[in-house]
């Protein structure tokens, strides 16, 4: 049974990890470079924005048991059981390759610190062969010790998602990937620990391929639905209606067309896939799949230049407002969200935009009004980009008095372009006829 860990990067997996390994019993030592996220989470505050049922309540009895402390001093990760980390692993775009400074900076930081027996597990994100080919030498360069003979290394990816994180720490089951079978059994005997879902015992590189294959696949099935929905725009039929329908279909699981595809796993998991087999494999469907998704916002700009032009109007000088800036419904995530290259397609062309979001509160250098009501007053069109519970709840009528003109574009087939129309808008939307 592991005694003491050692968590490497405090960040919205490494801290739901932390505080449920502390709770199974072990001793928790956060290693966490960025000191304001060091002091909050030692004084019992859960450092990153946006709610995660559980989480605040979780660290509050953690810290009750002194079993976890977090720290900016790599000293203090000497000799522990195991060791994870749980950093930002990017992708450059600029050089086309997976950015690793992260994962080698917190490798480098533990290679000193660990101990015969140690077990080193990566739950981060990476392009198949990392683990192997990255992180192994430096630990076994830092600590002269050989891994498989005196320390142990793995992946364990991880399958949080924001809004769910300490559910799906629990629930969502895991691929257990060990350089060597007794780093996968010592692994499958940590998780247990604090996982109920199925543990599945691999290898390191079966498992990183798995991570990003299923990421990547589903940038695929998106894509499939963008692409049909621009096809269904030209045809004079409505994507959601095909998609329910062909979803009838017995093996058929078609997704939703959208404005674009954000977050933190799919506009960069088929990357490192793709990545991991430049020279060898030209990863075209990955590739171009991501550039459909890609093209979306600026699909949707034409969409409201289109719409504004229906109204009588304009894109110079409009004031159009997009409605969500977070990229996943009712969630603060702004990370890779299509608000922000939508908000730069209409801009191109002359729209002075404004965002609101319920939750998100500010996307690079723009603020984002919390109330929508503020942001809809004389506005030329809305845009429905973040599919938020909260725009259930948006008064038609009220909208069409308050706007300046009566334009809605819809990016997540949220609203029924029947009712919009009937309430005096002109309506237009990805994938809708
Ligand atoms: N999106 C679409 N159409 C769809 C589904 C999603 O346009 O049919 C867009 C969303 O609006 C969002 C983006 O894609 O902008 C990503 O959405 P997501 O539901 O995949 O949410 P993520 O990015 O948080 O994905 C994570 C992934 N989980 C992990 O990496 C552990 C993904 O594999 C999960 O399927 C997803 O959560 C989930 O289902 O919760």
């Amino acid at each position: 049974m592991a005694k003491r860990a050692v968590v490497v990067g405090l960040g919205t997996v490494g801290i739901p990890l932390a505080l449920k390994v502390a709770e199974a019993g072990v001793r928790v030592t956060g290693l966490e470079h960025d000191a304001r996220k060091v002091e909050a989470l030692n004084r019992g505050e859960y450092p990153l924005p946006g709610k995660e049922p559980g989480i605040a309540e979780l660290l509050q009895s953690v810290r009750k048991t002194g079993r976890f402390e977090a720290t900016a001093d790599p000293e203090k990760a000497r000799g522990a059981d195991f060791y994870l980390l749980c950093v930002e692993t990017p992708f450059d775009h600029q050089r086309h390759e997976p950015d690793t400074a992260a994962l080698r900076g917190a490798a480098e930081a533990i290679a000193p610190r660990i101990g015969h027996g140690s077990v080193v597990v990566v739950e981060s994100t990476v392009a198949p062969l990392t683990t192997e080919n990255v992180v192994k030498p430096i630990l076994e360069k830092g600590s002269g010790l050989r891994c498989g003979k005196d320390f142990l290394l793995g992946h364990c990816p991880e399958r949080v998602t924001p809004g769910k994180l300490l559910h799906n720490m629990v629930n969502v089951g895991r691929v257990v990937g060990g350089v060597d079978a007794e780093a996968t059994r010592r692994m499958i005997e940590f998780y247990q620990l604090f996982v109920k879902a199925e543990l599945v015992p691999s290898d390191a590189r079966t498992a990183e391929v798995v991570k990003t294959t299923e990421n990547a696949y589903r940038d695929v099935e998106i894509a499939f639905a963008n692409e049909v929905a621009k096809a269904c725009e030209v045809l004079g039929v409505d994507a959601f209606t095909v998609r329910d329908l062909v979803n009838k279909v017995p093996f058929r699981n078609m997704h939703s067309p959208g404005v674009g595809v954000g977050g933190h796993c799919l506009p960069k998991d088929p990357l490192l896939l793709a990545h991991s087999v430049r020279g060898h494999v030209d990863a075209k469907v990955l590739l171009t799949a991501r550039a459909v998704n890609d093209s979306m916002p600026a699909h949707t700009a034409k969409l409201v230049e289109q719409a504004l032009k229906d109204a009588g109007g304009k894109m110079e000088g409009a004031k159009v407002v997009l409605l969500g800036a977070s990229y996943l419904a009712n969630t603060s995530d702004t990370r890779n969200t299509p608000s922000e290259p939508l908000a730069e397609a209409l801009e191109a062309r002359n729209a002075m935009v404004v965002l609101t979001d319920p939750f998100a509160r500010e996307l690079g250098h723009r603020r984002i009004e919390e109330d929508a009501k503020k942001a809809l007053e004389g506005a030329d069109a809305a845009v429905l980009v973040t599919n938020h519970d909260a725009y259930r709840d948006l008064d038609l009528a009220w909208m069409k008095s308050a706007m300046r003109r009566a334009v809605i574009v819809d990016g997540r087939g949220f609203f029924d372009a029947a009712r919009v129309r009937a309430a005096g808008f002109v309506y237009k939307g990805v994938g809708r006829a």
